[in-house]
């Protein structure tokens, strides 16, 4: 049992305009306990991605933070990458009028290491329209584009009705591929400190934003009508290694080991995930 993980549901009330806007606490884990990820909220995946296999349950550290990283020694299966990938046991779906602000504090560390690609994303799958289709968006931070910098970019991306039998990128509202979006957009800053990040969801709106140090938020991105995901989806926390199909994210410079005694992890640290339920801005 892990005492520090809260379920909150906190109901501020803020002023904006002249017009009060409720806003609801609807997820919140601070990763204060001693131990593995809560299994009361989190869902510790075990599939094999890229060039290693899930398994790996977010450590919480003790400092307050969990991390989700990628071992070079795998006990499970040795000579493949071992890596973490979390999935929330509740979806979301942002209501009429409302938008869902899902937002996490994060650290990516190894920026040294290219290779890892560390992600906060929603994401949901399912046959419909005659196809096995899957609804996404995420953030991720790779640290090919990262590497030796102190003005990064993250990936961000859209996927609506995209085809996962047939699939293409880079497509827009393809009546047999779906949508698939992605951009490399500058963050302005380096990741590997600490930074807040939104991805705020709503009906016909996706966008991206930054915390500043002066507490507003930065726009980093957006996507916006026919792009936007619409089915419920459930957030997930991840660190993985892409193998050569995604050339901008591989690197050959981390490679696997079979000795447990070079072990050595690459990923991030997660502060806080919280999920914030409000009204859509006009
Ligand atoms: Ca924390």
């Amino acid at each position: 049992m892990r005492p520090a993980v809260w379920m909150m549901m906190t109901v501020l009330a803020v002023t904006l305009g002249g017009t009060a806007q409720a806003q609801t606490r609807i997820f919140r884990d601070d990763f204060n306990g001693s131990a593995g990820s809560s299994p009361t909220q989190w869902v510790v995946e075990t599939h094999y991605q890229g060039r290693g296999k899930f398994g790996q349950a977010g450590w919480v550290t003790g400092a307050g933070a969990m991390d989700v990283s990628v071992g070079r020694y795998n006990p499970e299966v040795p000579g493949t990458l071992r890596q973490t990938s979390l999935r929330t046991v509740q979806t979301f779906q942002p209501s009429p009028g409302r938008v869902l602000d899902f937002r996490i504090r994060a650290r990516v560390w190894g920026q040294d290491q290219r290779g890892i690609v560390t992600a906060f994303f929603l994401y949901s799958q399912g046959q419909r329209n005659g196809a096995f289709r899957s609804d996404e968006a995420d953030i991720e931070w790779l640290t090919n584009a990262a590497a030796n910098r102190s003005d990064d970019s993250i990936l961000i991306s859209t996927w609506h009705n995209w085809n996962r039998d047939d699939p293409h990128f880079g497509v827009d509202q393809h009546p047999q591929f779906g949508t698939q979006i992605s951009r490399l957009e500058p963050a302005g800053f380096d990741i590997g400190g600490w930074q807040t990040y939104t991805i705020r969801w709503g009906n016909g709106v996706l966008e991206f934003f930054a915390d500043q140090p002066n507490g507003q938020w930065r726009y980093i991105g957006g996507y916006y009508g026919g792009q936007v995901p619409t089915h419920p989806m459930h957030l997930f926390v991840n660190a993985w290694a892409p193998d050569s199909s995604w050339p901008q994210a591989f690197d050959a410079s981390l490679q696997p080991t079979s000795n447990a005694a070079q072990q050595a992890w690459h990923g991030m640290s997660v502060d806080w995930i919280e999920v914030v339920d409000r009204a859509a801005p006009n």
